[in-house]
């Protein structure tokens, strides 16, 4: 019909592009749906884990949640949360979560994951492996075949004494997959310091690691790394959002 003509009325039919951002609020809501009054959450860091906590924050002003708790896996995660008034415990006084919600980096079909591009992955692996659940939320850019196939920094969370020693070593951890080891640096090109005092090794892959779970023990072995982004076999599930739609993983 010529209503419909876009030639004349170009202006008639305006598609609807989601952004990234879009798919990360909408993974972040379908989420917080498993969200009930009187839960305490592990509230993750990144952007993703961001619009959940706005989220939370919501809702908890609006009335449709009440009681929750959430313990934070950064100071920034920390600091938003208050900010909303969402009141906020440690570990130390909630040992045993019910859900956590966080971001990734990447998504394996196992539902393994790396994390810690945000820096939060110490905070982040304590807070998970107390929550009886773990709800991941990503856009679909976040999925791999295979961990450390994005070529982006698999991290690795070791002291400031001798860091350069614990790099060489990683990286010959790694040599078979082309391991490349930088010390991350913050903006002003200084050591980034995590909110635990350490500092980070980013790992940087030519092909996935062959098996992700020899890695992290061996990672884990070396004396000064703290902790490393990979995290296998904690996600309860996957939320991942695409430009088709949402989607729900499940082990
Ligand atoms: C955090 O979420 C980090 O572990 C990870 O780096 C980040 C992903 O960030 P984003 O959601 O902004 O992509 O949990």
């Amino acid at each position: 019909p010529a209503s419909l003509n876009l030639r004349t009325r170009p202006h008639a039919v305006r598609a609807v592009t989601l952004t990234q951002d879009d798919l990360k609020r909408l993974a972040a809501d379908k989420a917080v749906e498993s969200v009930k009054s009187g839960m305490v959450l592990g509230l993750g860091t990144g952007s993703t884990a961001a619009f959940v906590v706005a989220k939370l924050g919501a809702l908890l002003a609006s009335g449709h949640l009440t009681d929750i708790v959430g313990v934070p896996t950064s100071k920034r995660t920390e600091e938003q949360a208050r900010s909303l008034g969402i009141p906020l415990s440690i570990l130390d006084h909630n040992p045993r979560l019910d859900l956590a919600i966080d971001g990734a980096d990447e998504v394996d079909p196992d539902l393994n994951l790396v994390k810690g591009r945000g820096g939060a992955l110490l905070r982040e692996k304590m807070v998970e492996a107390a929550s009886d659940k773990f709800i991941v939320v990503a856009d679909d850019t976040k999925l791999v075949e295979g961990l450390g196939g994005s070529g982006l920094a698999m991290p690795v969370e070791v002291v400031q004494f001798c860091w350069k020693y614990n790099l060489a070593r990683l990286q010959d951890l790694f040599k078979d997959e082309g391991c490349d080891a930088k010390l991350r640096l913050d903006d002003s090109g200084k050591p980034y310091v995590t909110d635990n005092s350490n500092y980070i090794v980013d790992l940087f892959f030519k092909t996935p690691i062959r098996d992700a779970f020899a890695a992290a023990a061996e990672i884990s072995s070396l004396e000064g790394v703290v902790e490393h982004g990979l995290f296998l076999n904690m996600a309860t599930s996957v939320i991942i959002a695409a430009k088709s739609g949402v989607q729900l993983l499940s082990k």
